[in-house]
């Protein structure tokens, strides 16, 4: 980046990022005592940081890079797109060949009948858009009162006051007055932690259910959709039991509610299929997208609705006034477009599920054997693992939630390996071309990792049993 600054040193630029940048989910404190890490260069599966360490990003960013690092082609087309039409709108009946282009192969590699694509910046855009979106529907069809939308607790949908309010994320509640009214959160298919007794089947059918009550409770005349993630991701990579999304699906069908999957990390080959809904056998109404979309070359993110409901909106729905200056963005459409021809032309999901992904499952529920491993899932291209100081109880640590989570985080960033904690959850996204000798690498730096982690955890006397 030479030509952008004339920083001279890390310690440089830590100083000026300390002095005039806030970070996203990041402690103010704690990030200027310790400095941030400078990422400067990325390749394939791999990130340099500026004191020349090389790691393995096993969360392929924040789970979009999908394609890998430094694919020269998206490069290439957004300069081109930038030298021809850098920016113009698709407001006030306008638009122009990249939207267009990336609207119909979309609608093209979408399931059912999914067909038309709302534009957004970002994921958290988007879901701020289903929000008035479904509510637009149901008071264009004569039902204003469907407004209330049901989400689940420890849910992600994004950062904004509406889609921060969709997520089911107390701790983000707690601050700035979320979340907004007419939404509510029914618990999660989260077997491990929550399912007790029950068996996975069980317990799936029983959390499933939890939205059949939850209609039952507000009155179907006033509910509008109900919103999930196909595998919940930030909230730790939570597979549901084979159980539950047959039984939504059933749920939704019966009653007349919307059903929005949010596949905004799921979507475009994460799960092992081209989308989450294909993998789960969902139907949804609307489909948020972001992140694969584009790999997270370009910012940009969509809800994609159903023909059904586009039709209903163009006989009864008028002007829906909403949108952003970037729907559609020409630069990041183009990219977009980009990234689902490589996507599409190297096979990359059907490599992820006939081949790295089952790889990925043998190496990764091998660490199970991890004396501090309580599971080891994985679906597709990601995964995580449960630490626990009792294996076959389950049992969470005593001490405070993420303490033992961020002691091994750190040492995978201590030796070349880039995987996120959630609590005492280990998880990784990868990108979607990893290849096998890099998923060995991957498994053998977690385990190494894990070693480390039992050891200082021993050290520090973390090993207590707490309740949850
Ligand atoms: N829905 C889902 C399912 C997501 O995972 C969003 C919406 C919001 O997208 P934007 O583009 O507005 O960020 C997301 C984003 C984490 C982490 O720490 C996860 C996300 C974003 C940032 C951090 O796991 N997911």
């Amino acid at each position: 980046m030479e030509h952008l600054t004339n920083f001279q040193s890390t310690a440089d630029m830590q100083a000026a990022d300390a002095a005039h940048h806030l970070h996203p989910f990041t402690d103010t404190t704690e990030i200027n005592d310790k400095g941030a890490r400078i990422i400067t260069a990325a390749n394939g599966v791999y990130i340099n940081d500026s004191e020349g360490n090389k790691m393995l990003d096993a969360m392929a960013g924040l789970w979009c890079v999908n394609i890998g690092y430094g694919r020269n082609e998206l490069a290439d087309v957004a300069h081109r797109q930038m030298l021809e039409l850098p920016y113009y709108n698709t407001f006030f009946m306008t638009s122009h060949p990249p939207v267009i282009a990336l609207a119909e192969k979309i609608a093209d590699l979408m399931p059912g009948d999914l067909n038309r694509v709302f534009f957004a910046g970002s994921g958290s855009e988007a879901n701020d858009t289903n929000i008035r979106l479904v509510r637009h529907y149901w008071a264009s069809m004569g039902k204003p009162d469907k407004r209330i939308i049901i989400s689940r607790k420890n849910a992600y949908h994004g950062s904004s006051v509406g889609s921060g309010s969709l997520g089911g994320m107390t701790g983000m509640h707690a601050q700035g007055g979320m979340p907004i009214p007419d939404i509510t959160h029914i618990d999660q298919p989260y077997w491990y932690a929550e399912g007790g007794d029950l068996s996975p089947e069980e317990f799936g059918l029983q959390a499933a259910r939890a939205l059949e009550a939850e209609i039952e409770r507000l009155g179907i005349d006033n509910v509008a959709a109900f919103i999930a993630e196909p595998v919940q991701g930030a909230g730790g990579v939570i597979i549901p039991p084979s159980t539950y999304w047959p039984e939504i699906q059933r749920i939704c069908d019966e009653n007349e509610i919307l059903l929005i999957a949010d596949e905004v990390i799921c979507a475009f080959g994460r799960t092992g299929n081209w989308f989450g809904s294909q993998t789960f056998n969902i139907r949804p109404d609307i489909m948020t997208i972001a992140k694969g979309l584009s790999s997270g070359y370009q910012p940009i993110g969509g809800s994609v609705i159903s023909e059904r409901m586009a039709k209903d909106l163009d006989a009864h729905g008028g002007e829906f006034a909403h949108g952003y200056t970037y729907s559609g963005h020409p630069v990041a459409s183009a990219v977009a477009l980009e990234n689902l021809r490589i996507l599409e032309e190297e096979k990359i999901v059907d490599t992820v599920r006939d081949e790295t992904a089952p790889y990925l499952t043998e190496k990764w529920s091998a660490l199970a054997d991890h004396p501090l491993v309580g599971e080891a899932r994985n679906i597709g291209m990601m995964g995580a693992l449960e630490l626990t100081p009792d294996k076959s109880a389950r049992a969470p640590f005593a001490s405070d939630e993420g303490t033992v989570g961020l002691i091994c985080r750190e040492f995978c960033f201590a030796n070349g390996l880039i995987m996120r904690h959630v609590g005492n959850k280990m998880i990784i996204s990868p990108p979607l071309v990893i290849s096998k000798s890099e998923i060995d690498e991957l498994a053998e730096k977690a385990w190494k990792c894990l070693d480390l982690t039992l050891a200082e955890v021993n050290n520090q006397g973390l090993m207590e049993v707490g309740t949850r």
